[in-house]
């Protein structure tokens, strides 16, 4: 059995932005046209009138305040509430794994390691832009990697389920480097026309590379342990699917895009993903109130972070440095949150310095992973 290292990550970011004021305009231009268009209907009382968003409800109810997307057009057209995407050719890389290629590069770069390091790609994701052949293997291929590659999906814990699985093939010699990415776009299948959930997602791309201890660079992070942990739940689904044309279903139909009961989710979630990761840390030798430096944790929700913090941590009195924040800027990016929270906010820890990655989400799923700085 060899250590294993993440020795590099990387993140992909869209060039557009959309504010939260720029999405509530235009939600409420939709409200506005939906209860004009049905006011006989809602007059009658067989319609319910629609309500409108409101900026203050969503920084308030998450701590969002933009999201990043592929295409926003299309999302801010109240006549159309989703992006314009362009089908791609088969001679031409699909959007999905063009912006893996991205990440998947400047995480190599950050590693120090070149395609011919690499002998799997593994891509993990909330959802897949087709059903075969995997996105991996075509990633592998444009950044010309020898080895294999397959596609994997845990929604919000794709990348920690994806990095065991990159630690797993490490560790047992089925591969000797591992780039795991995170391709993200949430827009494409996001109900931005619900008030309830239209302002929480974002698109991204996070990618990492796993090694040999024996291989990564000084300053890579070794890792300690991983913790995986699943529990059904119809509280976040998506019944968009192969069979939905046999079942002659409504391919619109609005089970077919993101639902939630997000404040079920809350409730549920905070415990269970305090109690994973504190379990995780005991049975390493770890006190999660002492002896962890930074908590890298999936962003969904500012209050159920500093809630899962405080519990973590025993006070509720929590240093802004010991669980970063990156979901003001980015929304739930899906599985790539505690990543972009890992990249951006790690440079600064010493060698010696214990952290974990946690993501918790749909399924249910939770997934940790206790890392310490070389
Ligand atoms: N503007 C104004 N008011 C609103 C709005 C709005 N947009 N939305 C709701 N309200 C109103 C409600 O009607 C309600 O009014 P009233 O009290 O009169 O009934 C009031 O505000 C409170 O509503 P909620 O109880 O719904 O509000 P919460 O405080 O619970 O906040 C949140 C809602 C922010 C959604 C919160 O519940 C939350 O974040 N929960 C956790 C969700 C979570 O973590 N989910 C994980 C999902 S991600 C995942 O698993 C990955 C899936 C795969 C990716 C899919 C990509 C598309």
């Amino acid at each position: 059995m060899h250590q294993v290292a993440i020795s590099g990550t990387g993140l992909f970011v869209p060039s557009q932005v959309i504010t939260n004021d720029e999405l509530v305009a235009s939600f409420n231009a939709y409200v506005a046209k939906y209860n004009a268009d049905h006011a006989e209907a809602i007059a009658r009382g067989e319609l319910q009138p629609l309500a409108e968003s409101s900026s203050a409800f969503i920084e308030a109810a998450s701590g969002i305040k933009q999201r990043y997307v592929i295409e926003k057009e299309g999302v801010l057209n109240p006549e159309r509430l989703h992006p314009y995407l362009k089908e791609r050719p088969n001679d031409q890389l699909s959007l999905m794994a063009e912006i893996a290629v991205d990440a998947g590069r400047k995480a190599m770069d950050a590693a120090g390691v070149g395609p011919e390091a690499i002998d799997a790609v593994i891509c993990s994701a909330a959802n897949m832009q087709r059903a075969y052949p995997a996105m991996a293997i075509e990633i592998q291929e444009a950044l010309g990697i020898q080895g294999y590659g397959y596609d994997m999906n845990v929604a919000c814990s794709s990348a920690t389920f994806g990095i065991e699985q990159a630690v797993n093939a490490v560790r047992t010699g089925t591969a000797k480097a591992v780039l795991m990415v995170n391709p993200e776009i949430t827009s494409a299948h996001q109900a931005w026309l619900d008030r309830d959930c239209h302002f929480i997602f974002g698109d991204v791309c996070t990618a990492v590379v796993v090694q040999r201890l024996e291989d990564a660079k000084p300053g890579s992070w070794e890792v300690l342990g991983t913790k995986l942990a699943t529990k059904f739940s119809n509280n976040i689904r998506n019944n968009f699917g192969f069979m939905n044309r046999s079942e002659d279903a409504d391919p619109s139909g609005r089970d077919k895009l993101f639902m939630q009961e997000g404040r079920k989710v809350f409730k549920e979630v905070c415990p269970m993903a305090a109690e994973h990761m504190s379990t995780h840390l005991a049975s390493l030798g770890y006190n999660s109130a002492t002896d962890v430096r930074r908590y890298w944790l999936h962003q969904a929700n500012l209050n159920m972070n500093q809630l899962i913090a405080k519990k973590l941590l025993g006070t509720s009195d929590v240093a802004a440095d010991k669980a970063p924040v990156i979901l003001d800027e980015f929304a739930n990016t899906a599985s790539a949150g505690s990543v972009i929270a890992f990249h951006r906010h790690s440079d600064d820890l010493v060698k010696g310095d214990v952290g974990v990655i946690c993501s918790f989400g749909a399924g249910y799923s939770i997934g940790s992973v206790v890392v310490r700085k070389t």
